[in-house]
């Protein structure tokens, strides 16, 4: 057969060798991990998510959950890739930290495979899915695609080649309804949801596709708060806060405003650094390898300072 392939914090992978890697670090934590697939993507991929649930995965736990999106986007690449290192952390050191263990966790690194692997084959810079239309451009944004606010501000229903395209209908796609489906399976004990993203730096509280904020604004604000504290730990970045359409821009039908709206108690994006497009070694989507295990970092002690947040 194939001989498995090294997997490194100093590489960037396509979808089969991320999901190799999970499948080994399930094999490597029996009792507290499962791998499942939430679904399939336009092409067949699958869509697979990482469950960790410190009380073992045959208990019947009744812990609060954490719900990690990643790789919404396909040429975030340092989103699935800080995402795997986070995951791995959690894991390894999760059992022994308080913080942590307090929560259970469900993690999906590549929630859009078929444009993830797109972008590693063919377009370094695509964005949607690969959904082929009747007539028209190819992709759907998949972070305008989900049901609420649907069609709004910052996000287009007619112009198939725009790149944030929304689809014919709220969920019309497999990949956001993959997402869904997981998220509600789990929503009576879900406290936190997290999209990763890149670039910018910052962390979005809802709502992107409004204005107003939620009468719960400074409640989230909080845990944004010691996400960013949190997250300037390992190399001194510090990651801006604020309402989604305040502080970047508005944006419709995201998966953060959709999960916020099912009444949980925080549901928030972040974007990734770099802060700005960096003109020296002139990239923004485009992040070095050598920038995983830094951001890698900044997610796990993010996360940390984020749950401490939430009571
Ligand atoms: N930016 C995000 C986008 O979807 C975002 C910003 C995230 C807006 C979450 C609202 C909610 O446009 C990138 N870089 O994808
Ligand atoms: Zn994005």
């Amino acid at each position: 057969g194939r001989p498995v392939k090294a997997f490194s914090y100093e590489n960037f992978y396509p979808s089969t060798d991320i999901y190799a890697r999970m499948t080994q670090l399930q094999s490597q934590y029996p009792t507290i991990s499962s791998v499942s697939t939430i679904g399939t993507s336009v092409e067949g991929k699958l869509i697979q998510m990482m469950s960790i649930d410190f009380d073992g995965v045959s208990s019947a736990s009744s812990k609060p959950i954490v719900f990690i999106e990643a790789g919404i986007h396909a040429r975030e690449w340092i989103s699935p890739a800080s995402v795997m290192y986070a995951m791995e952390q959690i894991l390894l050191t999760g059992s022994a930290n308080s913080d942590l263990s307090r929560f259970d966790w469900r993690i999906v690194p590549i929630s859009n495979p078929d444009g993830y692997d797109y972008s590693h084959s063919t377009d370094r810079l695509w964005r949607k899915n690969r959904r082929v239309p009747s007539s028209g451009c190819v992709g759907v944004d998949l972070n305008r695609n989900f049901g609420y606010g649907w069609g709004g501000k910052g996000a287009t229903t007619t112009d198939t080649c725009d790149e944030t395209y929304a689809g014919t209908e709220a969920f019309s796609e497999p990949e956001t309804q993959a997402i869904r489906d997981a998220v509600t399976a789990v929503q009576s004990r879900l406290k936190f949801y997290l999209s990763v993203h890149s670039y910018s730096q910052v962390v979005l509280i809802p709502y992107g596709n409004t204005y107003k904020l939620p009468s719960d604004f400074l409640t989230m604000k909080k845990v944004a708060s010691g996400f960013s504290a949190s997250a300037k730990k390992p190399n001194n970045r510090k990651y801006k806060y604020g309402a989604t359409a305040w502080l970047l821009y508005p944006a419709s039908g995201t998966s953060d405003d959709w999960a916020k709206s099912l009444g949980i108690h925080t549901s928030l994006a972040v974007e990734l650094p770099p802060k700005q497009f960096d003109l020296l070694n002139s990239y923004g989507f485009i992040s070095p390898a050598s920038d995983i295990i830094p951001v890698g970092k900044e997610v796990l002690e993010g996360l940390k300072g984020a749950v401490r947040a939430i009571k």
